[in-house]
C-alpha cells in the first residue's frame, strides 16, 4: 500500500515506521514539520530506502498536502502528528488546539478530496476523562477531556467522526494508553526518569505518585494500529491498551531497581493541575474483531527500555540540551509549577 505516515519522527511515529519498512511491501511517505519532539535521528538508516521518503511539512498546509498525495497516489494516512505532552498544553493551550484540531481537519479534507481509501487517526485515552479506583473505558464510554491536550484530541476526533457521517469518509480511530519503549522524548514520565537517575539528578514524582496508568509497549501500539488500518471497520474507533495498571510511583521505584539506585532520588514535587487519577482501557473490540494483543511482557519491555536508553545516551543527551533545558528549569527549577512539596 502507498502511505501518508504524518509525525513519523516522534517517538511512536518512527517506531511505526520502522516497523513497515522492516516487513517491507508498502511505500511510505513521511510527512513531519520537526517540532522540538521531531528527530530524524529517530530513523536513521532508513533515509536511502527506495520504499521510504521523507517530507519536512505541515499537516496545516492544504497546498502541500495535495501536491504530496496526488503525486505518491497515496491510498492510505495513518495520522501521528501531534503536539503530544500534557505539561505543555497546560502551559501553553494554543499550539496544540490549533496543531491537532486544525492539522486533523486539513489533512481530512484534503485525503477526502483526493479520494484516499483509509484514514486512521491515532487517538488516545485521555478523551475519556479520569476513572475512580475501578471500571474500565469501552469505546462507548462518554468523551471528557481534562487537559487542553486531551480536549485537542477530543475535538479532532469528533471531526473524524463527522467526516464520516457527513461525507462517508473511510476515517478510523484508535485510542491508546500510555506508550513506552525506544525514541520516547524525555520529557515523559519513563525515559525523564530514566534519564534524571543516570544524570543523577532528583526524579520528581507528582503529587501523591498513585495516579494509574495503563502502559503499554510502543511496538504492540503499532501492531494495534496496523492491524486497524488494514483491517478495521470505517466510521469504528477501537480502544487499544496493554491491561497493564500501575501506579507511577511503582513504575519509578521499578526504573530505580533495574538501574541499580536506590530510592532516595525520589523526589515528591507540586501535582499537575487538573491531574487524572487513573487510565484502564477494555480493549474487548480489537481483541474480538482483529485478533490483536499486546506481545510484550511489561517487565521485559520496560528492562529493554532500560537498556535502550543506556545504549543511546548520545541520542537524549542531545535532545535534553538546548531548548529543553529551558522547558525543564521552567517546569521543575526554583519557582516553577512542579517544585518539591
Ligand atoms: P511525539 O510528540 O513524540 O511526536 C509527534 C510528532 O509529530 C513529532 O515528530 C512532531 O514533529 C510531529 N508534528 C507535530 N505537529 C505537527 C504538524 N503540525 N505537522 C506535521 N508534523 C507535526 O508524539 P508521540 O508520543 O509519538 O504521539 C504520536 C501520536 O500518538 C499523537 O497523536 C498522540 O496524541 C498519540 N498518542 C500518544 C500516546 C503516548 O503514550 N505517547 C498514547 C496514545 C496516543
Ligand atoms: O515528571 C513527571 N512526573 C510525574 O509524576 C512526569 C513528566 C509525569 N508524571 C506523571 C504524570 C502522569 O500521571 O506520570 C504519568 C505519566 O505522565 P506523562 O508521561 O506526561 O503521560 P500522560 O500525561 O499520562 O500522557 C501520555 O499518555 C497518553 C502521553 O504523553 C500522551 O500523548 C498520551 O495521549
Amino acid at each position: 500500500m502507498k502511505l501518508l505516515v504524518t509525525g513519523g519522527a516522534g517517538f511512536i511515529g518512527a517506531n511505526y515506521v520502522r516497523m513497515l519498512l522492516e516487513r517491507g511491501g508498502d511505500r511510505v511517505v513521511n510527512l513531519d514539520l520537526l517540532t522540538y519532539a521531531g528527530n530524524l535521528e529517530n530513523l536513521a538508516g532508513c533515509e536511502d530506502r527506495p520504499d521510504y521518503r521523507f517530507v519536512r511539512g505541515d499537516v496545516r498546509d492544504r497546498a502541500l498536502l495535495d501536491r504530496l498525495l496526488a503525486e505518491e497516489r497515496i491510498e492510505a494516512v495513518v495520522h501521528f502528528a501531534a503536539e503530544s505532552h500534557v505539561d505543555r498544553s497546560i502551559d501553553d493551550p494554543r499550539e496544540f488546539l490549533d496543531s491537532n484540531i486544525l492539522g486533523t481537519q486539513t489533512l481530512l479534507e484534503s485525503a477526502r478530496r483526493a479520494g484516499v481509501a483509509r484514514f486512521l487517526q491515532v487517538s488516545t485515552d485521555e478523551v475519556y476523562g479520569s476513572l475512580g479506583p475501578t471500571g474500565l473505558f469501552t469505546e462507548d464510554s462518554p468523551l471528557a477531556p481534562n487537559s487542553p491536550y486531551a480536549a485537542s484530541k477530543a475535538a479532532a476526533d469528533l471531526v473524524c467522526r463527522a467526516y464520516h457521517h457527513t461525507y462517508g469518509f473511510p476515517v478510523l480511530v484508535t485510542r491508546c494508553s500510555n506508550n513506552y519503549g525506544p525514541y520516547q522524548f524525555p520529557e515523559k514520565l519513563i525515559p525523564l526518569m530514566i534519564a534524571n537517575a543516570l544524570e543523577g539528578r532528583p526524579l520528581p514524582v507528582y503529587g501523591d505518585g498513585r495516579n494509574v496508568r495503563d502502559w503499554l509497549y510502543v511496538r504492540d501500539h503499532c501492531e494495534a494500529v496496523d492491524a486497524v488500518l488494514r483491517r478495521g471497520r470505517p466510521g469504528e474507533v477501537y480502544n487499544v491498551g496493554g491491561n497493564n495498571e500501575m501506579q507511577n510511583i511503582q513504575i519509578v521505584r521499578l526504573l530505580l531497581e533495574l538501574l541499580g539506585l536506590d530510592e532516595s532520588h525520589i523526589t515528591f514535587v507540586k501535582d499537575r493541575p487538573g491531574h487524572d487519577r487513573r487510565y484502564a482501557i477494555d480493549a474487548t473490540r480489537i481483541r474480538d474483531e482483529l485478533g490483536w494483543a499486546p506481545r510484550h511482557r511489561f517487565r521485559e519491555g520496560i528492562r529493554a527500555t532500560v537498556d535502550w536508553y543506556l545504549a543511546n545516551r548520545a541520542w537524549w543527551e542531545k535532545v535534553r540540551s538546548g531548548a529543553y533545558r529551558e522547558y525543564y528549569d521552567r517546569l521543575y527549577g526554583a519557582g516553577g509549577r512542579h517544585t518539591s512539596t
